[in-house]
């Protein structure tokens, strides 16, 4: 076999040369030492040291090292097997390579830096072809024969050069004309883009990867021959011209690094897809065990102990401990593997295709390097025994092809499984099996024996080698109903999930990789390296609160203490009779000590850890980064979720304001992200600046920015408002913007798009759909200040798009109206919403519409913010985006919904000029806002019941409407598209802005002020008209009774008319009160107007309807009285004096 290659660089030799000889499992390189070498500088420093603080590393390029790994396995037979098989494919790769056709080993300057290129390239170890006999499931017969050849494969499919330099994120969510066209796939090389874009959109139907050569699209159908001819009627499309769509995927997988392979990973488990448990290495018996790709799957579930409660289990997927069954084929088998599998697990009310099977599309073509690719799924109960086809969670495993070929892949499975379903059709195969020493596991034998009843001898023969029972023979007779052989396949599942001790989560089935000479795939180097760094890191954590008190101390109380200062130096409200000048300088020296306060403080060991795992080379940083998230995540999840419900229960109760407070402020305190880390560079770095420019502090520090910009430049969201302290440390933000100016000058012109909206209603989830990108979802932690990120305008569409990058910033959810109530809440709601709508070109506006007094209340803030926006001369493009509307539903229902909220925005805008004296009649005059155009309304995202329901496509239908609404346009209207320069002063000049007094955004309060005063003219009016009638009927009363000497009444009948008097004053007030309060539920129950600002107020004027009453019954009784008292003494005068 070939040696590999001589490369130039000494480091990389090393690693390869490194790699002839060791096991494939996790390496100690002379690569590994430099870095360990370069940590430990780092710390070398002294306390208050910080790494060389560089972000292009002068280091070796890892990517390099990792294709030396690959090349130095050729010399190392990969995996404990070598079959004929192997052999052939060897010589056939040598015969490939001669040809030239493709350069596999190429020099180390075309392999480029690229995250996954290790990973992937030690997967695909040596053999890039080979031949291989293909017995695919149920279609293969005609095909057994058919050559693999990788590369000729990577070439159709147009992925040939991401074989080595492997696919980026950049790449794949970089925006181009392929984002927005519609155009239906016309060859191979089309099919994983479709594919990637789809999948990226969570679109369940990205497996359908036909495509439509111009040869077959030219029929259409309109042949001008009248002569018949039935021949082509019988024509089946030849499936074999098509690809399979696991060959697709396991293509992307093989060209993609680590981080793509997680993304997608992630979005084929959201779709309810399997994703790869072991990637075949195609023509080689090798794979590797994909855990780093599933290392960002969570799932939430209810296990049956659960089910009487409201509680769940949320679980990263690769840590929870589980059984699993496999599903495997011997042979061959006319009962199809994967279809049985997806009934298997699928509900009858909610069918889906998990496994790809033959009669899907594409499903029957041939597979051509996906025969070996395992692939995993799991059932996750939800708790309702109705629903439910397993109490119990369970992994799914599947491996494509027959086992015979794939002995390491059957090996592993019967390790790591608690039972082993072996699909066959012929009992002599078994005697095949039983040759083989993998019985650790219960083995189930399945299969199709038409009307024949096997062998009994044989049968007896062969249960007795395997240790079988009766119970684990599944054969399906001719006539038996396929439902109730579904029926016994669960129950046999049942059984094992239910009995079985062997559970174990994919972390530990590297350990079964390893003895098996598997490779992982975080088991390379600079995986492994940043492992290590983020271990130190969160090895330290007992408590979240005490790990930032004690290593994240600058931005707590400090922090805060600064950010009330900050807000008092402006706003000056607490000035008193103070001199302001002398009130201005003592604030600034209270300031200037909290700084060297912070300033005295040394260097955290976990943030000299953080900082020198920064410096680390792209590739380990980026690791690093994933791995503090990943643990991060986990430190958090269980704390945060209790406190969650807790906090969403309280919230819409609402009863005690100071309970929700409580909460929110513990659900801060136990939150702990890699954004704690970033903000805590923050403020070391604003402290610095107070320290004089030669301070050696403060030049360590001043590379912080760079480094930053360079994370954004990879892809990274980065803190715009810090949402704990309210407040944005606009040194820190400004520098980090001005190194990003500064890499991507002159191609600095950013497009920002802003997404708004209540708590929880899911934004981020809109723009991970939209984008592909990664915000969190409040399954692990919600959304807290804002946060931006670049998305790459791919360089032939920036003339179209006019502009280089799409900046899109996620904000945390504003507080509902209960929520809005928490004073503190509601400003910042406010200031928050008025900042990144001035920032944004478009403002994409979340809203659920079930609840319109929510919706009211947000539209408001968005609004008083719209025109804040206003005076500094922008006008933002605005969207709507109703959330959780059935694409079903009514186009009327759609157009009335448009019409009331058109209605409702103009309503309020009049409103708000009238508080702010402004002068705007429509909506549209303070934002760019088409009601045709500006509104989406999208489905539900889940389709189904999680947690087994797959992403609702109409959800992922719309959300691409919705992005190419937003990218369209573009191409003909400018929106504005502005500089990083103009961003980071529109940042500082709004934030100035909305610190100061005069912008202080209590909004809500004047227009409550505002529907307040309406609704007490009101009342007044109708309170005055009632008093006035009383007084009125008083003064008639009392001259009735003066006036008994004309009537000449006695004492006794002037008595009685009194009484009578009363009673009709008790009347008359009784009916008066009433059309009051008659009044008061009309007007409250107007869905116009500010009326819902005020419903608080009701029972204040329905008290004060019954104290006004009260009073005047009283009055009416004194002077009824008063008058009969002077009525009998004139009587009594008149009488006996
Ligand atoms: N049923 C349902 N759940 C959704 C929908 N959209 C999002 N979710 C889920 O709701 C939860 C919250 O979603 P996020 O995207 O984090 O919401 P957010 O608005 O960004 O939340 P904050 O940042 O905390 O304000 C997640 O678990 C989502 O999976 C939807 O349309 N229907
Ligand atoms: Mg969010």
């Amino acid at each position: 076999m070939d040696s590999p290659p001589p490369t130039t660089e000494q480091s990389s030799t090393d690693c390869c040369q490194g790699h002839q000889t060791d096991p494939p499992g996790p390496q100690s390189s002379t690569d590994d030492t430099n870095i360990q070498q370069n940590t430990t500088n780092g710390n070398d420093k002294g306390q208050r040291d910080s790494p060389p603080p560089t972000t292009e590393q002068k280091g070796r390029n890892a990517g390099n090292c990792s294709a030396d790994i690959c090349q130095g396995d050729q010399t190392d037979p990969p995996g404990p097997q070598s079959s004929t098989d192997d052999t052939n494919s060897q010589q056939n790769t040598t015969n490939e390579r001669d040809k030239g056709q493709m350069d596999f080993s190429s020099s180390k300057t075309e392999q480029g830096s690229n995250a996954g290129d290790c990973a992937a390239n030690r997967c695909q170890g040596d053999q890039m072809k080979g031949s291989q006999s293909l017995t695919d499931d149920t279609n293969s017969q005609e095909n057994t024969t058919n050559e693999i050849n990788l590369e000729s494969f990577l070439k159709d499919l147009g992925l040939e050069q991401h074989y080595r330099k492997k696919l980026s994120l950049q790449n794949i969510l970089q925006i181009d004309k392929k984002t927005i066209d519609d155009e239906p796939a016309k060859c191979k090389s089309h099919l994983p883009w479709h594919f990637l874009k789809k999948l990226m959109m969570v679109n369940v139907t990205a497996r359908n990867v036909k495509y439509d050569s111009d040869k077959n699209s030219n029929d259409d159908g309109m042949s001008e021959n009248t002569e018949l001819d039935f021949n082509d009627l019988f024509d089946v499309a030849n499936s074999e011209d098509m690809v399979n769509p696991l060959d697709v995927i396991t293509a992307l997988f093989l060209c993609s690094d680590g981080f793509v392979q997680q993304q997608m990973a992630l979005k084929m488990s959201m779709c309810q897809f399997p994703v790869p448990l072991l990637l075949p290495s195609c023509d080689s018996q090798q794979c590797t065990l994909m855990l780093w790709a599933m290392r960002d799957i969570v799932k939430q579930y209810r296990p049956e102990a659960l089910s009487e409660s409201k509680d769940f289990t949320e679980e990263r997927i690769v840590l929870s401990n589980l059984p699993m069954v496999s599903f495997v084929r011997l042979g061959e088998c006319s009962l199809s593997k994967s279809e049985t599998l997806n009934k298997l697990l699928s509900n009858s009310q909610q069918y889906h295709n998990i496994f790809v099977h033959h009669n899907m599309e594409c499903g029957d073509s041939p597979r051509r390097i996906s025969n070996g690719l395992t692939e995993i799924t799991w059932y996750l109960p939800c708790g309702n025994k109705n629903i439910d086809i397993f109490s119990q969670p369970v992994a799914v495993a599947n491996l494509r092809g027959d086992i015979e070929s794939f002995e390491t892949q059957y090996a592993f499975l019967c390790q790591a499984s608690a039972a082993v379903f072996v699909f066959l059709d012929k009992l002599d195969d078994l005697s095949r099996l039983s040759k083989k020493q993998h019985h650790q596991t219960q083995i189930f034998l399945v299969g199709n024996i038409g009307d024949k009843f096997p062998d009994v001898t044989f049968l007896n023969q062969v249960t007795k080698t395997l240790g079988l029972t009766k119970n684990n023979l599944l054969f399906k007779k001719n006539q038996e109903n396929y439902a109730n052989f579904i029926k016994r396949l669960r129950e046999a599942v049942s059984k094992v999930i239910s009995k079985t001790e062997r559970k174990m989560s994919i972390e530990q089935m590297a350990n079964i990789a390893h003895e098996l000479r598997i490779w992982v795939d975080e088991d390379f180097p600079e995986c492994q390296t940043a492992k290590q760094h983020a271990d130190a890191i969160t090895a330290e954590i007992q408590d979240t609160l005490t790990f930032k008190e004690e290593q994240l101390p600058l931005q707590g109380q400090i922090w805060k203490e600064l950010t009330s200062l900050e807000k008092e130096e402006f706003r000056l409200q607490k000035l008193g009779s103070e001199n302001i000048e002398k009130r201005k300088s003592d604030l600034k020296e209270k300031i200037d000590t909290l700084r060297q306060n912070q300033n005295s403080k040394d260097f955290s060991n976990a943030m000299k850890s953080f900082i020198t795992a920064l410096s680390l080379p792209q590739i380990e940083r980026n690791y690093f980064l994933k791995w503090m998230q990943i643990y991060l995540d986990d430190v958090s999840r269980i704390k945060l979720s209790e406190l969650r419900d807790l906090y969403e229960e309280k919230r819409k109760s609402s009863e005690n304001k100071e309970e929700i407070k409580q909460l929110d402020q513990q659900l801060t305190n136990s939150s702990l992200g890699t954004e704690h880390f970033f903000r805590e560079m923050g403020q070391m770095y604003e402290a610095s600046r107070f320290l004089p420019e030669t301070d050696p502090s403060r030049q360590q520090l001043k590379y912080l920015p760079e480094l930053c910009a360079q994370l954004l430049m990879d892809g990274f969201p980065f803190e715009l408002v810090d949402g704990d302290a309210s407040n944005i440390p606009l040194q820190w933000v400004s520098d980090v913007l001005s190194q990003l100016n500064e890499i991507v000058s002159p191609k600095n012109k950013i497009l920002v798009v802003t997404v708004l909206g209540v708590q929880s209603t899911g934004k981020s989830t809109l723009l991970n759909t939209m984008f592909g990108v990664q915000f969190a979802v409040s399954c692990g932690r919600c959304t807290r200040g804002a946060f931006m990120l670049l998305i790459k305008v791919h360089e032939e569409f920036k003339t179209v798009l006019n502009c280089d990058f799409i900046v899109i910033i996620d904000t945390e959810g504003l507080k509902s109206l209960e929520g809005a109530q928490l004073n503190k809440n509601r400003d910042y709601d406010n200031k928050l919403a008025t900042l990144v709508v001035g920032m944004s070109n478009i403002t994409i506006t979340n809203l659920a519409t079930e609840n319109l007094t929510e919706m009211k209340d947000i539209l408001q803030i968005v609004l008083h913010a719209f025109l804040r926006v206003r005076e500094i001369d922008k006008k933002p493009k605005c969207i709507f985006v109703h959330q959780n509307v059935s694409s079903a539903a009514a186009h009327e229902k759609n157009t009335q919904a448009q019409d009331h909220l058109l209605k409702l925005l103009n309503e309020l805008t009049q409103t708000i000029a009238q508080t702010d004296q402004k002068e705007c009649k429509s909506f549209s005059d303070i934002m760019e806002y088409n009601p045709n155009t500006g509104n989406f309304f999208i489905p539900g995202l889940w389709n189904g019941n999680p947690p087994m329901a797959p992403v609702n496509v109409g959800y992922s239908e719309a959300v691409y409407e919705l992005k190419k609404s937003l990218i369209q346009p573009m191409e003909n209207v400018d929106f504005g598209a502005y500089s990083i320069c103009k961003f980071q002063s529109c940042l500082k000049i709004l934030w100035d802005a909305i610190k100061h007094e005069n912008l202080l955004l209590s909004f809500r309060d004047s227009l409550e002020t505002v529907a307040h005063n309406r609704l007490r003219t009101e009342f007044e009016d109708w309170d005055n008209k009632f008093i006035n009638e009383v007084k009125q009927w008083i003064t008639d009363a009392e001259t009735k009774i003066s006036n008994r000497k004309s009537n000449n009444l006695t004492k006794s009948e002037t008595k009685k008319l009194v009484k009578a008097l009363k009673k009709t004053a008790t009347i008359m007030l009784s009916d008066g009160e009433r059309k009051i309060l008659d009044n008061l539920t009309q007007y409250f129950s107007q869905t116009e107007g500010l009326v819902h600002l005020v419903t608080g107020y009701r029972e204040n004027y329905e008290k004060k309807v019954k104290k006004d009453r009260q009073g005047l019954e009283k009055l009416v009784n004194t002077r009824l009285q008063m008058a009969e008292d002077i009525a009998l003494k004139r009587y009594y005068r008149q009488n006996y004096v």
